[in-house]
This record gives structure tokens, C-alpha cells and sequence, in this order.
């Protein structure tokens, strides 16, 4: 797998790194649909690709679970032995809209953790698997009850601080039994899981950071502890306001699970220079994490001193799970450099929280402020 392959399959994405490889989609392909084609869908790798040979491929589950088992590929995906399910979901990275906190203050300056991401690190898929917790049910008989938290393990490796390491991470065993939505999957948008982005199998955790979606996982084990790899336990942490690169310490972070309510206008750009007659058309997409959707979506022409309602119709339907497309004609007056901004609302009226810098944290985690831009309007 090489930065050639890359190009061949996704000339499109933004490059941000060549290695490990991460390349995030660009404007006009988010707004294309609901669904984000395969060959645009980002990509964020912490090491090298592996290559795995389906016919060979055993899924391993251990640990704190009734019985272990080795289960092939071909068993798994038959669908006698376990029920398969398809389910539509927003995959977003964490460091979504990263750039802008870069913008206002520098963090943790790892740049191989800490890719500077515009709007693009997020993408919508249908992935087709079964759910863990049937697998864990029909294969395992359920878990042990010290079993708080489920770890996966990822084929590929990744170096950091001089050792070499799996890819690791855990969720609480809490939300892979109250949710479907937590997928061991095989299939993307109907065609076999892309190389990329985990062949042959990956984790699809909805409503989570995307770090959760384990890619390539083959092994998975029932913890009573989260995993102790160095992705779960020192990376994805959200520290307050006052850490920073004096007093950073991994224990003064919580880990990010759930992704908050989060919006973007990707229509038009910052320092446009748009002319119109009294409206600007702004196009975007809005997203919340934790099994919370999307409920109404507003504009600003002005800073955030008055807001206007994106019409319904104008937004793709509502989902569990997935991101809402929007699109809103909005009133402009101004003539000059005027602040558009956008913010959302979720089923737990949750909205967003006002500036960068209201959310600003050292890993520069999580930018889900509203999106604002300076375009400059000539009526
Ligand atoms: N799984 C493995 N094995 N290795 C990785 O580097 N990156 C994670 C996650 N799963 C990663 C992984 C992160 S941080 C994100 S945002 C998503 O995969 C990205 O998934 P995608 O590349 O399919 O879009
Ligand atoms: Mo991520």
C-alpha cells in the first residue's frame, strides 16, 4: 500500500500527510449527498496499511468473556450464524474544524497525532456487518459481569515515543449493549470495506469519535478496565482551559467517547468576496454524536446577533446517527466584511458553544464552536 494507491483511489482528498496517511474530502464532494462516495470518504491512519488475506481471516475475542473464540471471516458473514445489519452513520474525526483552534492558539504540536483538519474530516456512510453485541451473545455467551469496557485491536502498527505499537482502543461494554449501532462491518455503500478504510473487517461505533471505529480489527477483548493502549490512554483526552505544555499530564484529560453537536458552512468560503442581491446562499452540514440528531440549524449574517432558521426542506432528513446537508438563502444588508455563522441544535437541545477559544484544549480535540467566517458582501 503506497501514497501511489492513494492517489489512484482517492484523488480527491486533501492531502494532509503521506504517512501514516490522512486526507480529508473537500467542500463540493461533503455537499454531494447524504452518502459520501467511497473514493471521497476521509481517511485518518496512525501507521502503515495492512495487507490481509480474507480467506484467512479469523476475528479473536478473549478476555473477560463467557467462552473465547476464533471466529472466520466466512462464519461471521454467514448469515445462519449471526443476523446481519445495515446501518447509515456519520463517521467524524475529532480533530473536525482542528485548524481553526490552531488558528487561535497553538496545541500539542505532535502533528503526526495532531493533522491540522478543515471541515472535512467527516463523511456518511451505510456500513453492513453484524452487531457486536450479537456477536458477543451467539459466539461468547454474553460476558463475564467485571466486564465494563470492550477492546479492539487493529492489525496495523504505529510507532510513538521509540516503541511500536497496535492500534488499540476501548468502549464501555454499556454502549454496545444498549446500541445496534455498534457494527463489526465488511461492507461500505455496497462494495467490500475498501482497503483503506479497514479491510476486511472494522468496528463502526456510531455516535462516538471516529478513533473508536477500529480499523482492521481482529482481535477484541472483554476488559474490566479501558484498553491500556496508548490511543485510549493518552490520546483523544479533552483537558480544561488552563493545560497546557507545562503541566499536561494524561490523567488531567477525560476521554472522549460521544461526539457533541457540531455544525460547518461549506458554502461559501472565508474571505469570499461574494456579490448578491440582498442574499447570500450558504450550504453546510450538521452532525451530533451520542445517538442525538439534528434538529434545527441557524444562521447568522452578523456575528450571532441575529439568527435565522434553516428551513426543514432544505435539509436532508433527519437520522439517527447521521449528519443533516443544509442549504438557506439568508437576508444580507451589509455592504463590506460581514461574520457568517452557523449553529445547531440537537434532540437534547444541545447547541454549540459560541467562540474557539470557549473550547479551546491542548489536543485541540473536539472544535465544535460555531463555524464562523468573514466574506465580504457587495449588494
Ligand atoms: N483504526 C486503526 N486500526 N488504525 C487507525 O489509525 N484511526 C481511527 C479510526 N480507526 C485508526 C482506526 C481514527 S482517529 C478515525 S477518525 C477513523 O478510523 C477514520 O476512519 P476512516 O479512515 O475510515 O475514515
Ligand atoms: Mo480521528
Amino acid at each position: 500500500f503506497s501514497w501511489e494507491t492513494v492517489q489512484r483511489e482517492k484523488p480527491d482528498l486533501l492531502h494532509l500527510l503521506d504517512f501514516p496517511y490522512n486526507g480529508e474530502t473537500t467542500r463540493p464532494q461533503l455537499l454531494e449527498g447524504k452518502i459520501t462516495d467511497n473514493k471521497y470518504h476521509f481517511i485518518r491512519n496512525h501507521g502503515g496499511v495492512p495487507d490481509i488475506d480474507a480467506d484467512k481471516f479469523e476475528l479473536e475475542i478473549g478476555g473477560l468473556v463467557n467462552k473465547p473464540v476464533t471466529i472466520s471471516l466466512k462464519d461471521l458473514q454467514d448469515p445462519e450464524k449471526f443476523p446481519q445489519s445495515e446501518v447509515t452513520v456519520t463517521l467524524q474525526c475529532s480533530g473536525t474544524r482542528r485548524i481553526e483552534q490552531i488558528h487561535s492558539y497553538p496545541g500539542d504540536g505532535d502533528e503526526l497525532i495532531n493533522a491540522p483538519w478543515g471541515e472535512g474530516a467527516i463523511g456518511t456512510a451505510t456500513y453492513r456487518g453484524v452487531a457486536l453485541k450479537k456477536v458477543l451473545k451467539l459466539a461468547c455467551g454474553g460476558i463475564k459481569p467485571e466486564a465494563e469496557h470492550l477492546e479492539f485491536i487493529g492489525a496495523d502498527t504505529y510507532f510513538k515515543k521509540g516503541d511500536v505499537f497496535n492500534y488499540a482502543v476501548s468502549v464501555p461494554y454499556r454502549k454496545v449493549r444498549q446500541s445496534e449501532e455498534v457494527l463489526l462491518a465488511w461492507e461500505m455503500n455496497g462494495e467490500p470495506l475498501p482497503k483503506i478504510h479497514g479491510y476486511p473487517l472494522r468496528l463502526v461505533v456510531a455516535g462516538y469519535i471516529g478513533a473508536r471505529s477500529c480499523k482492521w480489527v481482529y482481535r477484541i477483548n472483554a476488559l474490566a478496565e479501558p484498553s491500556m493502549g496508548p490511543v485510549q490512554r493518552q490520546e483523544y483526552l479533552y483537558y480544561s482551559f488552563q493545560v497546557g505544555k507545562q503541566n499536561a499530564k494524561y490523567s488531567n484529560g477525560f476521554s472522549i467517547q460521544a461526539m457533541p453537536v457540531s455544525s460547518a458552512i461549506l458554502s461559501p468560503i472565508d474571505k469570499q468576496v461574494i456579490v448578491h442581491d440582498g442574499k447570500i446562499t450558504l450550504k453546510g452540514w450538521a452532525y451530533s454524536g451520542g445517538g442525538n440528531w439534528v434538529e434545527r440549524v441557524e444562521v447568522s449574517p452578523d456575528g450571532g446577533h441575529e439568527w435565522y432558521q434553516v428551513d426543514p426542506e432544505d435539509m436532508t432528513e433527519k437520522h439517527y446517527y447521521a449528519w443533516r446537508l443544509w442549504k438557506i438563502d439568508l437576508p444580507v444588508d451589509a455592504e463590506g466584511w460581514i461574520e457568517l455563522c452557523v449553529r445547531t441544535w440537537d434532540s437534547s437541545n444541545n447547541t454549540q458553544p459560541t467562540y474557539v477559544r470557549s473550547a479551546w484544549n491542548w489536543d485541540l480535540h473536539v472544535t465544535s464552536s460555531c463555524h464562523r467566517m468573514s466574506v465580504y458582501s457587495i449588494n
